[in-house]
């Protein structure tokens, strides 16, 4: 699992124990003490040769790691470009069969609240970040045509404890469900190059994953629950506000373009 250190990666770090015999975990930012069953490889994964000796031995990744926001495009382009490029090479020359890559919702962001999107609706990026994303999607399928690695692209909507605002009602996605996809996507008997939507059972949704039942993918959870309080504690939305029209939110608005 790349990106360890990060929000996804401590959630996941105790739940993937159980999916494997050995966890590596590895960071370009130090990592707690392993503990049994896990590897730490600290490592830039804009530098081809410590991704190469990341990589080495693996069977499958989980790839967290990189530039989580909207950046300019410098860290943009060593994490999240060089970064997959690096590891997609390494995985293709140690044997590495399946990966389960963290793509984003926000390769979707110039979409609008009011529609529905599902894995063949072109991408409409927000952003540099989204833009990064879509480029690990599309490698990813380069990957898989060519050399036969599979990788589930998990467009996650926004993965926290609890829903933060309105806007995560539709795009929620709990630990415990992260935990549930990643495991489908690792158990699926075939998962050639597939695009799912990650969230929870959320009665609002932009997404649609009828392309993904091949995943086994079912969530538990829901933003539901948090609905009421989450209206008490937010203002009415300005519906004029590209931020509440489009589904990208507030990254829409975000950065140098
Ligand atoms: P995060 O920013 O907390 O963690 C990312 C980790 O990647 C950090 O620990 C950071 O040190 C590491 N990293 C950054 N650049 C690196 C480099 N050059 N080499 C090695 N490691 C590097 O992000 P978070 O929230 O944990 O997200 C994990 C992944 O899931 C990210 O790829 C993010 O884009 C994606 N994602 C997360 C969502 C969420 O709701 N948390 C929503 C959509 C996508
Ligand atoms: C993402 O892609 C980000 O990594 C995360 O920080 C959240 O902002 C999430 O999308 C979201 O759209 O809520």
């Amino acid at each position: 699992m790349t990106g360890a250190a990060g929000g996804l990666g401590q959630a996941m770090r105790s739940r993937l124990k159980a999916n494997c015999e050995t966890l590596r975990l590895s960071d370009l930012n130090p990592l707690d003490a392993a503990q049994l069953g896990e590897e730490l490889v600290q490592a830039d994964l804009s530098d081809m040769a410590a991704v190469q000796q990341m990589v080495a031995g693996c069977q499958a990744i989980v790839h967290f790691g990189g530039i989580s926001v909207e950046q300019p495009w410098g860290p943009i382009l060593q994490a999240n470009i060089i970064g997959v490029y690096n590891l997609y090479e390494a995985a293709r020359m140690h044997g590495v069969k399946r990966v389960v890559f963290a793509s984003s919702n926000h390769v979707m962001g110039f979409y609008r609240q009011s529609e529905v999107v599902d894995a063949k609706s072109p991408p409409r990026p927000d952003g540099l970040y989204g833009l990064s994303k879509a480029f690990g999607e599309d490698i990813s399928r380069l990957y898989f045509d060519r050399y036969g690695i599979e990788t589930a692209c998990v467009r996650i909507g926004s993965s926290y404890a609890e829903p933060r605002d309105r806007r995560m009602l539709a795009t929620w996605l709990s630990f415990d469900d992260l935990h549930r996809l990643i495991t489908a996507c690792l158990t699926t008997p075939v998962l050639g190059h597939s695009i799912i939507y990650g969230t929870s059972y959320n009665s609002v949704s932009w997404y649609d994953n009828h392309l993904a039942r091949h995943i086994g993918y079912r969530p538990l959870d829901s933003s539901d629950a948090f609905r009421e309080a989450v209206y008490a504690r937010t203002d009415e939305p300005d519906l004029t506000d590209p931020v509440v029209q489009f589904q990208g939110g507030g990254f829409v608005k975000i950065g140098p373009l």
